[in-house]
């Protein structure tokens, strides 16, 4: 290697370093930024109203996420791929059905497969609408039910920092219930559905050759294109899949199906939403830059923080836009359009700032006047509300107290949420 090499390689690690410890979190440092309008065409044309919108504004702006952020994903699959494995019409002391989906995600074999663990109100005869997680965790962890088979989660071994498969034990069962708030979602007469991420690709730079990914190359190609879908993309595609299982079940009100994420997993709900517009509504919690929060406020996280810490979740032209965000032909407002006209609900927490809260309400805000075209209110105010004051109605928004996490807070306001949505 030259010596001029090795001194630009040193160079650009200095930069990048010192930018990672430069965190802004100065509110008075944000940078004056203008916002691509949502509302303009690439041609300079306005949209005026819904027809425009959906026929010409929105592919835009998807076509702009599929190349420029997420990747493109393959088609669907031509038949969905549901097996149901187990049924326990008492489970949770006979307050719900339990239901374990295996859902196949290629029909050319290879072995992938993701776990879909149903839980419906045992009360009702009637279909019922169904919050869709993503989960961090395998299933065993959403509640402390006996009647769910421990299964392997993927995990970094402390000694050798390397992932590995591991065998769940005993004690995880429910170690994640707080995050789920199951009962209150059964009371309220919904069901719940939840898959593990790591099935459909764990999380880890090279951990493509173990998910799905490798399965839909183009002949020739050890890697995807450069618009090709990164594990955000799998994932949100996953989703799709869980959802081709829901709409499969009889028991389910397929026009009735929201679709929750938290952090980079409601980065993963938003994208999957804005693709696949069977979601009714969709809950971003927390899900900080490539998410909700504006990129263009450079406050907290960064796109260069997200490529660096994380190459795999988006696709390769994203890491163009590594300290150029003021670049981007999109910001995240845009990314939430895609939503519209259907339900949005964005939430922050007050102490979570690496994922720029005000930045997240920002967002939502500038994407309601797409709402406004199809007759509704999304959030009508740019000043940004207070602790555990939701405001907005289609889109809808709120910042609580307390760290990154998903609480019983959170799970309250989505259920109201839902009642609206869903009267
Ligand atoms: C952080 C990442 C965030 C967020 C978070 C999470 O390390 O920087 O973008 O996605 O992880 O998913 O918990």
């Amino acid at each position: 290697m030259s010596r001029r090499l090795i001194l630009a390689i040193l160079l650009l690690t200095a930069r990048a370093f010192a930018q990672q410890d430069q965190v802004l979190y100065d509110e008075n440092l944000v940078p004056v930024y203008t916002l691509p309008d949502v509302l303009v065409l690439r041609n300079g044309e306005t949209v005026r109203d819904s027809a425009t919108w959906t026929n010409r504004r929105r592919p835009e702006i998807l076509a702009l996420y599929e190349t420029e952020v997420f990747g493109h994903s393959p088609a669907p699959p031509s038949r969905p791929g549901c097996e149901l494995s187990s049924v326990d019409g008492a489970a949770l002391g006979g307050k719900a059905v339990r239901k374990i989906v295996t859902v196949h995600l290629s029909e050319k074999g290879g072995g992938r497969n993701t776990n879909l663990l149903m839980y419906l109100p045992s009360r009702t005869r009637k279909p019922v609408p169904v919050f869709l997680g993503l989960s961090f965790a395998g299933i065993w962890t959403v509640a402390a039910d006996p009647g769910v088979p421990l299964g392997e989660q993927w995990v970094r071994n402390s000694d050798t920092r390397e992932y590995e498969r591991q065998a769940a034990q005993e004690k995880d069962r429910g170690s994640r219930a707080q995050q789920w708030q199951l009962e209150k979602i059964l009371d309220a007469g919904y069901g719940l559905a939840v898959f593990y991420y790591g099935e459909v690709e764990p999380d880890f730079a090279g951990g493509m050759r173990y998910g799905i990914r490798p399965l839909f190359l183009k002949p020739g190609r050890a890697q995807p294109a450069a618009d090709e879908w990164g594990a955000i993309g799998a994932w949100a595609w996953a989703a799709s899949r869980a959802m081709d299982c829901l709409e499969n079940d009889k028991d389910v009100d397929t026009r009735r199906v929201a679709l929750f994420g938290h952090s980079r997993l409601g980065k993963t709900a938003l994208w999957a939403g804005a693709q696949d517009t069977r979601f009714s509504f969709v809950i971003s919690n927390e899900s900080g830059e490539g998410g909700a929060a504006i990129s263009r406020r450079l406050y907290g996280e960064r796109t260069r923080n997200l490529n660096t810490a994380f190459p795999q979740w988006f696709d390769g032209n994203f890491k163009n836009y590594n300290d150029r965000e003021e670049q981007m032909p999109f910001d995240s407002h845009m990314l939430l359009s895609l939503i519209a006209p259907r339900g949005l609900y964005v939430s922050s927490a007050e102490e979570d700032k690496w994922s720029d809260p005000k930045g997240e309400f920002l967002a939502a805000a500038a994407a309601s006047p797409v709402w406004r075209l199809f007759g509704q209110t999304g959030i009508d105010k740019m000043e940004m509300p207070g602790l555990h004051q939701p405001v907005g109605a289609a889109v809808r928004y709120h910042i609580r107290a307390g760290k990154h996490d998903v609480t019983a807070y959170d799970w309250e306001q989505y259920l109201r949420f839902a009642a609206d949505i869903w009267k």
